[in-house]
């Protein structure tokens, strides 16, 4: 097993780059977690594709302490200034959080969504499912979620034998993934799709679920406008009763475990669909997101531009999930927000 070489090339710039470096994977390069899954394998994502951020994903949770400190130093560089040894508390509590309607007119805010990433206990990750386990997960889930009552109550409906209209009106509704994009890819996410993967929704589409895309389970809950606390209120209410029913991976330093180390923690993004053309182009845009730590994206997902019609409306949603509360990832989201719809209305 050599070292990547294109890992030297000067335009490669991952987190996965600085961390393994060729002594380090000298010393762990043999090793492989109890489910056969090896640094390397965690590597390919990075190696083949060198625009990465991070450049790894994980086969499984143990690939999070099999490779020496490899992929705390990662976590914690990209987490900073959260230290594992610290530890992560979650809080779905829907009651802590405070977050009135930013925008009770409409103006600006399209909708509202908050996801989280989940996956089971005892099995792999996404990079490193066997097609019998993805459809075991898939039974499982699709079990729990059937029996949900209320506003939960929906249908499953499978990517398999979807037929190509629904899933594109699907897709550019926002409310399903594509087929995961090249990084995922090449991380072994996509394989025997689309076997197995699927979603699960209410009929009103404000409580959804995708299944075994880059993580298990996707859960995810968003309605038009932006009463962000109802949006989260469904959302603690799903969570809680799935996790009830199924039981998540989980541990004190690293919080629920994703496949991406990005994800870690609470596995949240809130996001909103806000139209803030003059925000922008404002020449501090960048120093307050970092400073209130959000991230903005285009609106149809991650790696999208705003163009056309919704030029100017930008995706919002939170930068940091390690080490603070779901309460405190909707806080940040909304925090900023309100600073930049300052911005936009002065
Ligand atoms: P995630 O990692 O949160 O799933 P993506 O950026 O890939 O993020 O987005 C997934 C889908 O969810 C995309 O279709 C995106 O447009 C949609 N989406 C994200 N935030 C919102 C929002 N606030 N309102 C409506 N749709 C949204
Ligand atoms: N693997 C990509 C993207 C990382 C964050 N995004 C997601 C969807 N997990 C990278 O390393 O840049």
């Amino acid at each position: 097993m050599e070292y990547p070489a294109v890992f030297l090339k000067p335009e490669v710039h991952s987190l996965a780059k600085k961390y393994v470096t060729p002594e380090v994977f000298e010393e762990h390069k043999n090793k492989k977690t109890s489910r056969g899954y090896t640094l390397l394998d965690c590597m390919q994502s990075g190696i083949q594709n060198l625009d990465s951020d991070t450049g790894l994903y994980a086969g499984d949770e143990e690939c999070y302490t099999a490779f020496g400190n490899v992929l705390d130093n990662i976590v914690e560089d990209y987490h900073a200034p959260y230290k594992i040894a610290d530890g992560h508390t979650p809080d779905m509590n829907p009651d802590h959080l405070n977050c009135p309607n930013p925008d009770p007119e409409g103006k600006y805010i399209r909708s509202t969504r908050i996801r989280v990433a989940r996956n089971l206990k005892g099995y792999g990750l996404a990079p490193n499912l066997g097609k019998q386990e993805r459809l075991d997960i898939e039974r499982k889930v699709v079990e729990v979620l059937t029996s949900l009552t209320g506003d939960l109550a929906g249908k499953y409906y499978p990517l398999q034998g979807m037929d190509e209209a629904t899933r594109q009106k699907l897709v550019d509704d926002h409310f399903l993934f594509k087929k995961g994009d090249r990084f995922l890819e090449s991380a072994g996410c996509n394989k025997e799709w689309p076997e197995g993967r699927g979603i699960y929704h209410n009929d009103a589409k404000t409580f959804l679920v995708w299944i075994n895309e880059e993580d298990q389970l996707r859960i995810i809950s968003m309605e038009k406008g932006s009463d962000i606390g109802s949006v989260f209120r469904r959302l603690c209410k799903a969570v809680n009763e799935i996790d009830a029913k199924l039981g998540f991976q989980h541990s004190p330093g690293l919080g629920y475990i994703t496949s991406c180390p990005t994800n870690l923690g609470t596995g949240m993004r809130a996001s909103v669909h806000v139209k803030i053309p003059k925000a922008h182009a404002h020449p501090d845009f960048k120093a307050i997101c970092d400073k209130y730590h959000i991230q903005p994206r285009g609106i149809h997902g991650e790696h999208s531009e705003s163009t056309g019609e919704d030029a100017g409306v930008y995706d919002i949603s939170n930068r940091r999930r390690l080490g603070l509360s779901e309460v405190r990832c909707v806080q940040d989201m909304y925090d900023g927000l309100m600073k930049l719809l300052e911005i936009e209305k002065s």
